[in-house]
């Protein structure tokens, strides 16, 4: 159900929830970091989600073990990279990763802008290795509180022009993005574009907010917005774009079954949503698998997953001139 003659990108996964369990073993031993586990097949339950989480913040704790073993800026610029061949081997021919490097440097008190080094640098030379085009958007992890999030932005300024975009991610339901309103004035002012991860655990509020007051152009998830007519038909005039992400909404008990996923509406409304996997490795799912398996479980048309593939390079944070070259 991929049209092979269309691009076939990914803009929302995030390459610190995207981390091989195989790397997770490697960088464990070479730090001596005990690890529930020390096997592959043994470890995999502990890294993977097994079952549907019963919501979004008991899945992101599966995210866990991922940057626990990221004890030098190295291993970060390893997972940057392996995230390059992992998308060229799922085939993509564009990706938007995403990262915190606040999350990243964390357990090990790494430097930030230490940590969006090595991530740059990682996926650049994974781009060029395996000739996968790449953006880069930083993660501000509102878990944390605004503080945390401002040396997230600090650390990512610093970089500003390898960095795309800015993001929100993490508890939404417990830190709102109205407390974040500074920190995505100073993004807008660097000349990033703004998604943010919105209408996932929160209401349809929580989505007008992000695009009214943090400037969002595109939305994460944003499930919730077909409780809201208004919204759907303002997402559609204008042009906001959705990063939908099917089996991820299932895991975090957003959604209760694909069968109700409401991306099919969002496609009947003329809503730009996309197919996208999330934390793809943490899941045990590829892009593959959500556009063969997820999107017509769905209920999605031939036309329409069609549809959503066109769009995933339609929203995608490039210039006309550069979507022009990946057609
Ligand atoms: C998220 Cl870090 C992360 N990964 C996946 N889904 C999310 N929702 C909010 N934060
Ligand atoms: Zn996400």
């Amino acid at each position: 159900m991929i049209d092979t003659n269309l691009p076939l990108t990914d803009i929302h996964r995030h390459l610190d929830g995207n981390i091989r369990a195989q790397t997770i073993l490697d960088l464990g031993r070479e730090f001596n970091i005990a690890l529930p586990a020390q096997s592959l097949e043994t470890l995999l339950p502990h890294v993977q989600v097994t079952a549907n989480e019963p919501d979004l913040v008991s899945f992101l704790a599966k995210l866990d073990w991922g940057v626990k073993v990221l004890a030098s800026l190295d291993a970060c610029r390893r997972v940057a990279y392996e995230n390059m061949e992992d998308a060229s081997r799922q085939g993509l021919h564009y990706v938007e990763l995403r990262f915190s490097p606040g999350y990243m440097a964390m357990t090990h008190n790494l430097p930030v802008a230490g940590v969006v080094e090595a991530v740059i640098a990682g996926v650049r030379e994974g781009s060029q290795a395996f000739g996968v085009e790449a953006r880069l958007i930083g993660i501000m992890s509102r878990t944390f509180g605004e503080a945390a999030c401002l040396q997230e932005l600090e650390a990512l300024l610093a970089h500003r022009d390898s960095i795309t975009a800015l993001d929100l991610a993490g508890d939404e339901l417990g830190f709102p993005g109205s407390l974040f309103l500074p920190h995505f004035n100073r993004a807008r002012d660097a000349g990033w574009h703004i998604t943010v991860h919105a209408g996932e655990a929160a209401g349809p509020e929580s989505i007008w907010q992000a695009i009214r007051e943090l400037g969002a152009e595109r939305i994460g998830h944003g499930v919730k917005a077909v409780e809201d007519p208004a919204l759907m038909a303002f997402l559609a005039e204008q042009r906001i774009g959705i990063e939908s992400c099917l089996t991820s909404n299932i895991q975090t008990s957003t959604v209760p079954s694909l069968a109700r996923h409401p991306l099919k509406t969002f496609l009947e409304h003329g809503v730009l949503a996309s197919i996208n996997t999330d934390d793809p490795a943490v899941q045990g799912v590829d892009i593959g698998h959500e556009y063969q398996t997820a999107a017509p479980a769905a209920g999605l048309s031939r036309d329409q997953i069609r549809q959503a593939q066109i769009n995933g390079l339609e929203i995608a944070f490039l210039s006309a001139a550069e979507k022009q070259v990946l057609r």
